[in-house]
């Protein structure tokens, strides 16, 4: 196979700073891809099997995935700069930026010498130049996102950031570049709050440390911990490390007790914990620490998440802030694991659809009792956790952990350089992105294609007894679904006049194809009649009225109190019930209809719901909307066609009833959905 270079169009100096900050007009904003030679010219220059990990090939090699894939071509190319000394002030000390100031000029011996104050880490004569340009990598793409030229971005850096401290650098970081990131936003562009999401395999108790009593800066981290045994094994790395006095609540922290943590694992702890406390902080932006030591095949991590996995983690985040999502790049040490996470993450940076979450497994016990615990910490900070159980007795937990211990490290440890996982599928975004049936009085959505029954089609004559228009559209969104099975047409919408008989005929046409079908109704009376209940679908009915419990796996109602209009408990059912099962079902065609009525939700809310599902079924989902509602043709359409959802704002607490009914579900659901469990099984000693 041969490959063609293409090296990514250069975005000029005067471009870059020749706009107002927040102009949209360019309606296709890009994704911005920082990354500059330089920062490979430093290395370890004695040994330290510590610290060997930490080379320049990390950065040649994520860069050249990117080229060799196209990806890179595709983005914007935004230079590096050097940070000033007051950008690297709003995070270290003067007397910390003076001694690394003093290290281009140190001889071998100094330069040994000065690494032993911290902790792993190791310095060369380069090494301060290029920490000065990976935390003005950092910079350039928030100046970027913040201004409107790009939508999104990644900078790939080294040294990484968030272990290094006010005064000290540790674990490969020198600066902190994240950290100083989200002070240089808040400064510059006044973003009020900043949601830091560190998905590296390791606590970045740098970042932890300095926003750790700012209520402005929201820090989300998972790491490997291991109760305390695996570096940097800190105390404050746990659950219970909140945050401080005005930032108590405003720091969570999820540790991994256990190695081999799966796509499940990482997934459930987004939907259970991470999304609803982000959608109701409401960033004006968020900054990843995208480290891909938390991907299979990594030394330090030894987890067995797949690249894949960052497709969708990254989707996920895609909608908050506006789409305002910079991910700078932290640890990786498996070349392949690194150049696949890289490109999967640009990838939907870039808004491919997400490959099939396929044999997802819900968390493991170990997960679930983290997750719990993290929930119980956290339920009196956060209304959307407010009904989270109690912590698990820590006795039960230390106990089996213990017996287990030996085992685990000594699993670990045979299997680690022979870990193999299959490459990353090709993810093929089809010509057309999203097609609609709407009248010829409609206008057309920037984006979008009208859907044209083909001829043939046309004059095949249905049994069905309505008149021939409605024939022809329901024809037409048979004929839709098809296209997008053959990978020609990635969504679509359509606006039909009756929304119970166009689901109906198109949940017929796709199961005879033997596809598995996502039926996501919002806003009816929750009397959907006439839906199969074996399997070949999954429904769930969020509407107005009171709990009911499900009579089958395959259709689950989802009642609200106050209907969908109530945008916090819609918020509720999306990631504690919607998202879970949806992912665990894994469909192949994702359908969702909008009854008429008044139950239905804000736009706002609507579109994070379109784009959100965006994540399933590689992006295939037809939208039925019906006929009279056309106001809502235009914010459909742009969701599906791939713009962010608006913010929805700082949510309120949501009805009490809403947050008993919704929990009391999901009880009643998590024997049959391992992906809605949220604590561990009081009798249950099985640990998959
Ligand atoms: N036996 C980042 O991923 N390893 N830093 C210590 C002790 C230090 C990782 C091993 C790993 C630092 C950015
Ligand atoms: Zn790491």
């Amino acid at each position: 196979m041969t490959h063609k270079k293409v090296s990514p169009a250069r975005l000029q100096k005067s471009e870059l700073f020749s706009f107002f900050p927040g102009d949209c007009r360019t309606s296709k904003m890009g994704t911005a891809l920082i990354y500059d030679e330089e920062m490979t010219r430093y290395k370890l220059l004695w040994l330290d099997p510590d610290c060997e990990l930490e080379r320049p090939e990390r950065l040649t090699v994520s860069y050249e995935a990117l080229v060799q894939s196209g990806l890179a071509a595709r983005c914007i190319s935004v230079p590096v700069r050097k940070a000033t000394d007051d950008d690297i002030l709003l995070i270290h000390s003067e007397e910390y930026l003076e001694a690394v100031k003093k290290t281009p000029y140190m001889t071998l011996e100094d330069l040994r010498e000065f690494t032993l104050k911290y902790g792993y880490v190791y310095f060369h004569p380069n090494s301060y130049h290029c920490a000065l340009l990976a935390a003005g990598a950092a910079l350039q793409l928030v100046d970027a996102v913040m201004s409107g030229r790009v939508r999104n971005g990644m900078a790939l850096v080294r040294p990484p950031g968030h272990h290094s401290m006010r005064s000290a650098a540790n674990g490969f970081c020198v600066f902190n570049n994240v950290a100083i990131a989200a002070k240089y936003a808040q400064q510059k562009y006044g973003a009020q709050r900043v949601l830091i999401v560190d998905w590296d395999i390791h606590h970045g108790q740098g970042v932890q440390y300095a926003f750790e009593d700012d209520p402005s800066v929201l820090y989300f981290s998972w790491h490997r911990y291991e109760h305390q045994k695996f570096w940097p094994e800190l105390r404050e790395s746990d659950y219970d490390s909140v945050g401080e006095g005005k930032g108590a609540g405003f720091n969570i922290n999820v540790p991994w007790n256990k190695v081999g943590m799966r796509n499940g694992d990482y997934l459930a702890v987004f939907c259970h914990v991470l999304l609803p406390v982000a959608y109701q902080f409401c960033p004006d932006l968020v900054l990843v620490c995208a480290g891909f030591d938390s991907a299979i095949g990594d030394p330090e991590g030894e987890m067995c998440a797949t690249p894949d996995v960052f497709a969708h983690l990254t989707h996920l985040l895609m909608n908050l802030a506006e789409g305002k999502l910079c991910m700078v790049l932290e640890g990786g040490y498996n070349l392949t694991s690194l150049g696949q996470s890289v490109c999967v993450t640009v990838q939907s940076l870039l808004g491919d659809p997400a490959p099939r979450p396929a044999n997802l497994q819900g968390p493991c016990q170990s997960t679930l009792e983290s997750v719990q615990c993290v929930r119980a910490a956290h339920r009196k900070y956060w209304s959307c956790l407010k009904h989270a159980a109690e912590a698990p007795p820590s006795d039960v937990s230390t106990k089996r952990i213990k017996i287990e211990e030996k085992l685990q490290s000594g699993e670990a440890a045979e299997g680690k350089d022979h870990v193999t996982w299959p490459e990353p599928e090709k993810r093929v975004a089809p010509p057309v992105r999203t097609a609609v049936v709407i009248p010829e009085d409609v206008d057309c959505p920037d984006g979008c294609e009208r859907f044209h029954l083909p001829n043939n089609a046309r004059s095949r004559s249905t049994k069905e007894d309505f008149e021939g228009d409605a024939v022809t559209k329901l024809s037409s969104l048979t004929a839709l679904v098809g296209e997008m099975e053959k990978n020609e047409i990635r969504n679509g919408l359509a606006l039909v006049s009756d929304v119970s008989v166009a689901l109906e005929t198109v949940i017929k046409h796709a199961t005879a194809l033997k596809q598995r079908v996502l039926v996501v109704c919002v806003g009816g009376n929750g009397v959907m009649s006439h839906l199969p209940e074996d399997g070949t679908t999954l429904t769930v009915d969020i509407h107005k009225g009171a709990l009911e419990m499900p009579r089958c796996k395959h259709y689950i109602p989802v009642s609200l109190k106050n209907g969908c209009g109530e945008t916090s408990g819609l918020a509720q059912a999306t990631f504690g019930l919607l998202l879970p099962l949806a992912y665990e079902y894994d469909p192949a065609l994702v359908l969702l209809a909008r009854f008429p009525g008044t139950g239905g939700p804000s736009e706002g809310a609507w579109q994070q719901l379109v784009s959100l599902l965006g994540g399933l079924a590689r992006g295939h989902m037809l939208v039925l909307v019906q006929e009279d509602e056309k106001a809502l043709v235009e914010p459909t359409a742009s969701s599906l066609s791939g713009s962010p959802a608006p913010s929805l704002g700082q949510l309120p607490a949501p009805v009490a009833d809403d947050v008993e009914a919704l929990e009391r579900l999901r009880l009643h659901l998590q024997a049959d959905w391992t992906l809605l469990r949220t604590s561990v099984q009081e009798s249950g000693s099985e640990d998959n």
